[in-house]
């Protein structure tokens, strides 16, 4: 496993200062924007990032095919007028090389990499209550104590490292999507096999296809996905777009999904004759991308009956285009509604099992049973491979929280408050964690949109609530108990007015064992989670306990 560190042991090493206003961790989207505003407003902020460079997801996620599933005008931060005109990008979803450009490009723009101490985990965050103050520690055993902690870690950054028997006799090499090496990885020549089939081994199984001898896809669940239709972005759609950039980003705060132009759905789907049906379906087929195909129709996400009709279309497609009926079969998902689990984005996934090159092995039926010296064994068979691909996803939302010893008041760590599942307020705090916030934390709205719109909102309210208190002489903010409980209470409630909770995902937990399995995601939508947190702060942060006087400090 490659974690491409630079080993810049001075830079890793040297003294941090003894305290700071506010620290962040992680520098990916939300931690570089979050260093941007508290630097703005007058803080003395540390930033700390466990790479060896900016980016987050971004910097992780090398794999072949990697790019976002949200076009990248709208995928892009709106903080600056200046920067959204500057920026060019050269694809309706560009790659992630050059989406990590980006990052790069904002870090420099605004001198953020001087505040980061790359290279460096925290492994301890412990509040102390008498000084209200939290004590943090380096994984280099530096220490740094910070009012404010903002918790920038990222929904996907603890990656499911696969533990099947066997794996350390492997004498080929194998991979994990979310630490490929940053030199990229050569499969010519190869036998390949790829075990996971959400979006990331959908968008790596073509670009291995066409690389490797041969490629063995390993599926355990079938899922849904739809054509990409990426295409270079043209000098005309890029300068129209980049004219009406603040209407689009006002309009796109008005959506559920935080994306502007997806036209807003007004019709059930049950409404329509089945032909009439048909051909808004192949429409929004023909022109792409999975928030297009959801807003098809009003009901899809709500109404089992009205999500059928889309399933079958998509299945049909399935169809139409893999050639051998038992892989199309395979490939067809039956046990969640579509949109349910992610939908997936691709480029000629389904016309990839048409290669001579590519097969298709169930792992539903055949379990692998373990890793071999030589390839991969199901209960059924034995395949010969030189390269294995994991792309079996990750600790979601939780993980990379959890993986740090986070001790609030009476010592309570984080784990033992989310034994049963992660409770927030608003996504945003925890209750009997002063000052700690959580960008896009489990609660909010986060993956259910557009992360960067989602990221952009959340650090703008804890920007303005740090500057609330700061300028109140208040200590410490925390959310009132009672408030938490509601606001789970909530979240469960919308996500049960829907046809979510019926897959099995990393929504939910469910593809960890023993994680428990509460659904994590605020579904209600951007704009009406976005109301609700305005609404807390015109009416004087409802539900949270602001205490203490810094002023007596
Ligand atoms: P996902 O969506 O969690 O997908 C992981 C895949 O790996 C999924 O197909 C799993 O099958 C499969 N998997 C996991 N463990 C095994 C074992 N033991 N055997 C066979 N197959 C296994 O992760 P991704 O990285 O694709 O995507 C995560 C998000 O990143 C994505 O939704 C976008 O938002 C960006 P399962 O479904 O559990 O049967």
């Amino acid at each position: 496993m490659n974690m491409e560190y630079s080993g810049r042991d001075t830079e890793r090493t040297s003294q941090l200062p003894a305290t700071v206003d506010a620290v962040v961790i992680g520098a990916g989207f939300s931690g570089l924007y979050m260093l941007h505003r508290l630097v703005s407003l007058g803080l003395k902020v540390q930033g700390f990032e466990a790479g060896s460079g900016v980016g987050g997801t971004w910097f992780w996620n090398r794999y072949p095919g990697a790019r976002c599933d949200v076009e990248s005008l709208e995928y892009s931060y709106s903080f600056s007028p200046e920067l959204e005109q500057e920026w060019r990008w050269s694809k309706r979803y560009s790659e992630q090389t050059e989406i990590l450009s980006y990052i790069n490009h904002v870090a420099d723009r605004y001198d953020l990499r001087p505040l980061i101490r790359f290279d460096t985990r925290i492994v301890s965050q412990v509040y102390d209550e008498t000084r209200q103050m939290w004590d943090l520690v380096t994984a280099q055993g530096q220490s740094i104590a910070a009012r404010f902690c903002i918790m920038a870690t990222g929904n996907l950054s603890t990656p499911r490292v696969p533990d099947f028997a066997g794996i350390e006799l492997f004498e080929g090499k194998w991979y994990h999507s979310a630490l490929w090496p940053a030199e990229g990885v050569d499969f010519s020549d190869q036998r390949v096999a790829l075990i996971g089939t959400g979006a990331t081994g959908v968008q790596m199984t073509p670009k291995i296809a066409q690389q490797a001898k041969h490629l063995t896809v390993f599926q355990r669940t079938a899922n849904f996905s739809v054509p990409a239709r990426n295409a270079v972005l043209d000098d005309e759609a890029d300068r129209t777009h980049k004219a009406s950039y603040p209407a689009r980003r006002q309009q796109a705060a008005r959506t559920s999904f935080g994306i502007s132009g997806v036209p807003a759905p007004t019709r059930s789907a049950l409404d329509l004759s089945p032909d009439e049906r048909a051909r808004s379906y192949e429409a929004i087929w023909a022109q792409g991308g999975s928030v297009y195909f959801l807003s098809t129709f009003t009901d899809l996400l709500t109404s089992k009956a009205a999500n059928d009709t889309a399933v079958e279309f998509v299945n049909r497609k399935i169809r139409s285009i893999v050639r051998d009926p038992k892989t199309a079969d395979l490939l067809s998902p039956l046990d969640h509604p579509i949109g349910t689990k992610r939908l997936c984005v691709d480029t000629e996934y389904y016309e990839t099992f048409n290669r001579g090159n590519v097969s298709l092995v169930d792992v539903r039926a055949a379990p692998i049973e373990e890793i071999t010296a030589t390839g991969i064994r199901t209960a059924d068979a034995h395949y010969e491979v030189d390269a294995i691909a994991f792309a079996t996803g990750f600790d979601a939302m939780t993980g990379a929280l959890r993986e740090i010893d986070i001790r609030g008041k009476g010592g309570l760590t984080l784990a033992e408050k989310w034994v049963h599942g992660p409770t927030t307020y608003l996504g945003l705090m925890v209750a009997g964690f002063p000052n700690l916030f959580v960008v896009t934390g489990p609660g909010s709205p986060s993956v259910k949109g557009n992360m960067v719109h989602s990221i952009e909102q959340h650090v703008d309210w804890i920007a303005g609530c740090i500057a609330h208190l700061r300028s109140n002489h208040v200590a410490a903010i925390q959310p009132q108990a009672a408030a938490e409980r509601d606001w789970v209470a909530h979240v469960n409630e919308v996500a049960d007015g829907t046809l979510y909770p019926l897959a099995d995902s990393w929504y939910s937990g469910s593809n960890i064992p023993g994680k428990p399995r509460v659904f994590m995601p605020y579904v209600g939508g951007i704009a009406a989670y976005s109301a609700i947190c305005r609404d807390v702060v015109a009416s004087g942060y409802r539900g949270f306990a602001l205490v203490g006087d810094t002023s007596a400090l």
